[in-house]
């Protein structure tokens, strides 16, 4: 996709926003210089001798990010019959493809890649958002009946009720009988919370705002499971809940964050009720776009009265 397509979408994404295009130009970030595109980069990388396949230290104080489009797009195979094939397909995915081995082995990029995933992955789970971090987006904090990380990982009955604090502030707080009610939740990921709000809540909000649509005030869910959508609905009385949790990590996708809307939610909704728009990150639906998504997926919802498999899309 050349600079010019995506300025044309960013446009119109943003139009369909009631917002006005960016009066600069959007800005490319180059992918990791060490892609297969690169073959001076990728060289130093494949390199057949052991030694030079070993990432070096950018400025002698740490190693390189594992995580990095480097890492990801590394070419392991060096004896394909048709190699632009495999080159072409690493394009396309950020799966763990085409790493190649070392006999029955895994070789050192990919298997550091692979324990550098895991451990990003672990650590979102178990990382909190942090009460600083709350107050700078001036969001009210409410909690489930968990208490701690473990408790949340293990009871997730629990996660899916409010706390007798939460009902109150909710109570207090809220705007009673909003169009709709929108609830940030930590979830599985506090990275997918932290990494995506900055482009998807506020277009968001401005969105349902310029579609003439009663906002509640959006509240951040500690501990929450996506059950708890349905309490925070029907104590506020909200014609449309809509939360934005943070989705079971993968191993090469830590801030991956899922919409869960549903009409008129109450105490006797199924999960056959309830609308998902999953995948919400940068490599995935990015989060700008996802906002005009879900602006859409909220009017449908509105004009049909009716969300998950009742709803017509
Ligand atoms: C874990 C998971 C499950 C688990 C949920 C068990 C549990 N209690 O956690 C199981 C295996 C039961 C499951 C089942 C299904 N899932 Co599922 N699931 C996921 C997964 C991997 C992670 C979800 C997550 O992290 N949620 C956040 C945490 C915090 O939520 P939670 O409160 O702990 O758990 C709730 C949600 O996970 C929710 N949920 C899970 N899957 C689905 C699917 C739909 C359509 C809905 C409405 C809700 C829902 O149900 C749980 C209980 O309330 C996602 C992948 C992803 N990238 O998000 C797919 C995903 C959400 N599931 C999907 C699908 C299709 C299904 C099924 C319809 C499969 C089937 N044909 O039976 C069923 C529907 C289940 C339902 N609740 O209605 C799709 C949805 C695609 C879409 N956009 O519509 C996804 C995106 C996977 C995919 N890429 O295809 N799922």
């Amino acid at each position: 996709m050349d600079e010019k397509q995506i300025q044309q979408i960013v446009t119109s994404v943003l139009s369909k926003l009631g917002e006005q295009a960016p009066t600069g130009k959007v800005q490319v970030i180059p992918s990791g210089t060490g892609s297969t595109s690169d073959p001076a980069q990728a060289g130093s990388m494949t390199g057949t001798s052991q030694s030079s396949s070993a990432p070096v230290a950018d400025d002698g104080t740490s190693l390189e990010d594992l995580g990095s489009d480097k890492f990801k797009k590394w070419m392991g195979m060096e004896s394909a019959k048709n190699s632009s094939v495999n080159e072409d397909l690493l394009k396309q995915t950020g799966a763990r493809i085409c790493v190649g081995r070392a006999g029955p082995r895994p070789r050192t990029i990919p298997l550091l890649r692979f324990l550098a995933d895991h451990a990003r992955s672990k650590d979102t789970v178990i990382k909190e958002v942090s009460p600083e971090w709350l107050k700078e987006h001036d969001l009210p904090e409410v909690q489930s009946q968990i208490s701690s990380k473990d408790e949340y990982l293990t009871r997730p009955d629990l996660g899916r009720k409010l706390s007798a604090e939460a009902r109150q502030l909710i109570k207090d707080k809220g705007i009673q009988s909003p169009t709709v009610q929108v609830v940030i939740s930590d979830g599985l990921s506090t990275d997918a919370v932290t990494a995506n709000y900055e482009e998807l809540l506020p277009p968001l909000l401005k969105g349902l705002e310029n579609a003439g649509l009663k906002l509640g005030r959006t509240f951040f869910l500690r501990y929450g499971r996506v059950k708890a959508q349905d309490e925070i609905g029907e104590l506020l009385d909200a014609e449309a809940n809509i939360l934005l949790i943070g989705e079971r990590p993968g191993l090469g996708q830590s801030e991956s964050l899922s919409c869960y809307a549903i009409y008129r939610p109450n105490s006797e909704t199924v999960e056959s009720d309830r609308t998902v728009i999953s995948n919400i990150h940068q490599g995935g639906t990015p989060p700008v776009e996802a906002a005009a998504v879900i602006v859409d997926l909220v009017k449908a919802m509105l004009e049909q009265k009716a969300s998950g498999t009742n709803l017509k899309r």
